[in-house]
């Protein structure tokens, strides 16, 4: 009999390296050749780096795949805490690269590529990205998901498999054209279809009433429609860890139609339409950034996941052979937002319909199950659902929510007798008018902790929208300021700043961020500054050639790279920076000798299809772009650029060749802001307001180190207080008008006056986001900008200090704030067979 050390003492000494397992170079590159043969089912000769990608996709996925067997495993036999994370959204960006870096083998697969005569760069690009999300909270849980791996925390990410995401952006004569995206057209390597674990949602339909065997009273669900969710699984690996987490998404399908008959007996084609239906249910994500009122299908989508993925826990659960009472010890159930919310009605559904638990046993672990996390503060973007419309689709989730919802009022009524303003107010149901089902309400019910994405933001949440829920459970409040994974935002995207940092610092900061610390002293350091521009200027200098090579444009790699790439809102200002361009050409125009900084102003980002406003905005910076790029008298010194289809994949070559980053909401209205931090992380310095995580980075930094303006989210709200008049502001500020009047003339939509009526309107006549009360403020800041980065070596130590300093955003902090205060989870290793084991 050997032992393992015997055993792994033969391996070594052999070198012997399984063909699915094995990290040297010489292994991959014929794993990859295999793949390429019986995967692809292509020789050489006629494969195409398509061909290449998969099989590199495969390669790497048999890497993943036995650490992901062993997590699994491990999980279920050690009994262990899981963290449940509910998204309707995930932006995970492509898994190829990422997945390099976090098993350490970029060289060697790298290594391997170039034996073969093929370049992993052009290799890697051939990834389709899963774009199952429209911008920051999609992100957020991708980023999520990546730290919970690394740090070894068990999980789960559930969600939506979108047979088509979010739109791909094309720029057609200035505007924005949407283009079906079709991800799964030519496969998807990283995922597992497991329709052996389907699960059955039910819908519409009614409730009866029934007695049991015990003689209690029960109530079962008839349902309209019964659609069945297919798992589909994706690994998500952490950084040098083998724990191996699973992203599982549902496919909606149809029941076999071979079921249907027992129903439709002899109705082929009402089976094929039944299953069209069905299968619409996940063909397509919503592309707005804020909810989707009334829309049933939208619903639909909801319930759908949190019900298959509610299902799929208990089985789990039950599976690990523990009582059903247990439940909440061994899951916790994080919402990300109120679109999984309903989440709090099926569990109760499911605990007192399906498994007989009594209401008070079913309700309590519920609520120490469900924790909801909140991301946006604008009133509009709260989400109710008609009344009618969710009885009729969730009949018996209605009969729940009366029932969660008296026995809550009955509780405030106690606390706040004679006060039916403050019941009203609680209430789960809006009254008035037509009724709603107020699905923040749910959430906040039906939770053990509730929380905020910035300190701002949460503070706002319990002064605000939520404060009534606040001063009822002040206990059940916390913020926990959003974070990103320095993995992807760093590491891969940006290799020369890493590699640089690395020399200096060491390595330790890719899972403790905090250990940018070290680059503090660096920071005095002539010489290292030197290097650290020289690095910025080639970053530079890549994205520059991109937009050469795609948009033919030329630009200055010495100029300031000023970059605003989110999603594009009217709260989020990118008009503001466009009225800020408008000053600068009008200067120049009146001062052709002005000495002015050279700027190359950058804009990335989607408007949701429906929003005329946001689409009229690209249109300006478009416009805008076209006369100031072309117009000789401004002699090349500002040029505007708007790169089209920002996703995770574009916008990993922005953060990195930016100087400045325009984080300038209206102060109050954006919750966190993620990209902020993805800027700041590599080496841009801010010029934003006082809004969302800005403040904390900013205090992070040192107010020294951050390009502050406008009027604080009090002000904001004064300023509204006291009628707040747009008009006075273009009246008295002459810049201010001038930038408008030009826009309204005409001039840059080829005399067209009425085209940018509606914008140039709703900033005079109404300016709900405060543009004009903030120009003067803003402009004054960019004048600072242009003046500081005329001195290079100061600007270049406020960036290394800006990196030195941004250690706490990093969402390995963020996961480990959830799991002390809200999850209660500990970290589980898992161990491979020591042969078994990366080398790298
Ligand atoms: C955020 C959303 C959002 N907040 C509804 N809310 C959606 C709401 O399709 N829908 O129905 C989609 C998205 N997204 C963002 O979350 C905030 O605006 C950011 O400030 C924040 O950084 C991000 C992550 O917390």
């Amino acid at each position: 009999e050997l032992s393992p050390e015997h055993i792994t003492e033969i391996y070594d000494s052999f070198h012997i390296e399984d063909d699915r397992t094995g990290l040297s170079s010489e292994t991959l590159q014929r794993a990859i050749a295999d793949n390429l043969y019986y995967i692809q089912g292509k020789f050489p000769e006629i494969a195409t780096l398509y061909d290449y990608y998969m099989a590199v996709a495969y390669t790497v996925r048999d890497r993943l795949l036995h650490r992901w067997i062993n997590t699994v495993k491990t999980y279920r036999e050690q009994d262990v805490k899981v963290v449940c994370y509910l998204s309707a959204e995930y932006l995970p960006g492509p898994h190829l690269e990422n997945n390099l870096v976090n098993l350490g083998i970029y060289d060697q697969v790298q290594q391997a590529v170039e034996s073969s005569g093929l370049d992993l760069r052009s290799i890697l690009a051939q990834e389709e990205e899963p774009g199952l999300g429209n911008g920051g909270l999609g992100r957020l849980a991708a980023c999520y998901m990546d730290s919970l791996a690394t740090l070894e925390i068990p999980a789960i990410g559930y969600g939506i498999r979108y047979e088509y995401g979010i739109f791909d952006q094309e720029i057609r004569e200035g505007w924005q054209v949407e283009i079906t995206d079709k991800w799964l057209r030519l496969g998807n390597p990283w995922e597992i279809p497991r329709p052996e674990n389907a699960v059955e949602v039910k819908f519409g339909g009614y409730t009866e009433p029934y007695t049991d065997d015990q003689g209690d009273y029960r109530v079962r669900w008839i349902p309209h429609q019964v659609v069945n969710g297919i798992p589909y699984d994706t690994p998500i690996s952490g950084y040098r860890v083998n724990t191996t987490s699973t992203m599982r998404l549902w496919k909606a399908e149809a029941p076999e139609s071979f079921d249907f008959q027992a129903f439709n007996v002899g109705d082929y084609y009402g089976a094929v339409d039944a299953k069209i239906i069905s299968e619409n249910l996940t063909k397509v994500l919503y592309p707005n950034d804020e909810p989707i009122q009334g829309k049933q299908l939208r619903l639909e989508q909801q319930y759908f996941f949190v019900s298959c993925s509610l299902q799929n826990l208990l089985k789990i659960h039950l599976l690990r052979g523990d009582p059903i009472e247990t439940f909440h010890e061994k899951f916790v159930i994080q919402l990300n937002d109120t679109h999984p919310a309903i989440g709090v009605a099926e569990l109760m559904r499911l605990l007192v319909d399906e498994y007989l638990l009594h209401w008070q046993k079913a309700w309590d672990i519920t609520q120490q199950a469900f924790a909801y996390t909140n991301h946006t503060l604008l009133p509009e973007a709260l989400e109710t659902w008609p009344l009618n419309l969710f009885g009729s689709l969730l009949p018996r989730h209605l009969e729940i929510i009366y029932e969660i919802n008296q026995r809550f009022l009955d509780q405030v009524r106690l606390k706040y007798l004679g006060n039916p303003d403050k019941l009203a107010r609680l209430s789960l149901i809006e009254e008035g008018g037509s009724k709603r089902i107020r699905m923040a309400h749910l959430a906040c019910v039906g939770s053990h902790a509730i929380n905020g994405v910035a300190a701002l933001h949460t503070e706002l949440l319990k002064e605000g929208v939520l404060k009534d829920f606040y001063d009822l459970w002040p206990h059940k409040f916390t913020n926990i300021t959003n974070g990103v994974t320095p993995r992807r935002w760093m590491v891969l995207i940006n290799p020369r700043l890493t590699q640089l940092i690395t020399r200096e610092i060491g390595e330790t900061w890719i899972t403790q961020l905090e250990d940018f610390k070290r680059l503090e002293s660096l920071a005095e350091d002539p010489a290292f500054r030197q290097e650290w521009r020289r690095v910025k200027r080639a970053v530079k200098q890549d994205l520059a050639d991109y937009i050469q090579a795609h948009q033919g444009l030329t630009l200055n790699p010495d100029s300031i790279f000023d970059i605003q790439a989110k999603r594009i809102h009217e709260y989020k200002r990118q008009h503001l920076n466009v009225l800020h361009i408008i000053t600068l050409y009008n200067r120049i125009k009146h001062n052709p000798r002005l000495a002015v900084p050279p700027r190359t102003f950058i804009f990335g980002g989607k408007a949701a299809p429906g929003y005329q406003m946001a689409k009229l905005i690209i249109k300006l910076i478009t416009s805008v772009g076209e006369v100031v790029n072309h117009d000789p008298d401004i002699c090349d010194l500002i040029k505007v650029v708007f790169l089209p289809d920002f996703n995770v994949t574009n916008s990993q070559r922005i953060y990195p060749a930016a100087d400045l980053s325009e984080q300038i909401s209206t102060a109050g209205k954006e919750a966190s802001g993620t990209g902020n931090m993805k800027f700041s992380m590599n080496g841009a310095l801010t010029i934003g307001t006082l809004d969302g995580a800005n403040i904390e980075i900013r205090e992070a930094v040192e107010a020294d180190n951050f390009f502050l303006f406008g009027h604080t989210s009090e002000d904001i709200v004064d300023l509204k207080a006291q009628g707040y008049v747009p008009k006075t502001f273009y009246n008295t500020n002459p810049a201010l008008k001038e930038a408008i009047d030009l826009i309204a003339s005409g001039y840059f939509s080829h005399g067209n006056r009425a085209l940018f009526q509606p914008l140039v309107d709703q900033l005079l006549q109404a300016d709900p986001y405060c543009l004009l009360a903030d120009y003067q403020s803003y402009i004054d800041c960019q004048d600072q900008v242009g003046q500081a980065f005329q001195d290079q070596d100061t600007w270049t130590k406020t960036a290394i200090l800006n990196v030195a300093r941004i250690g706490r955003f990093s969402s390995d902090r963020a996961i480990r704030e959830y799991c002390r205060e809200i999850w209660w989870v500990n970290p589980v290793s898992i161990h491979l067979e020591e042969y078994q084991q990366a080398k790298a």
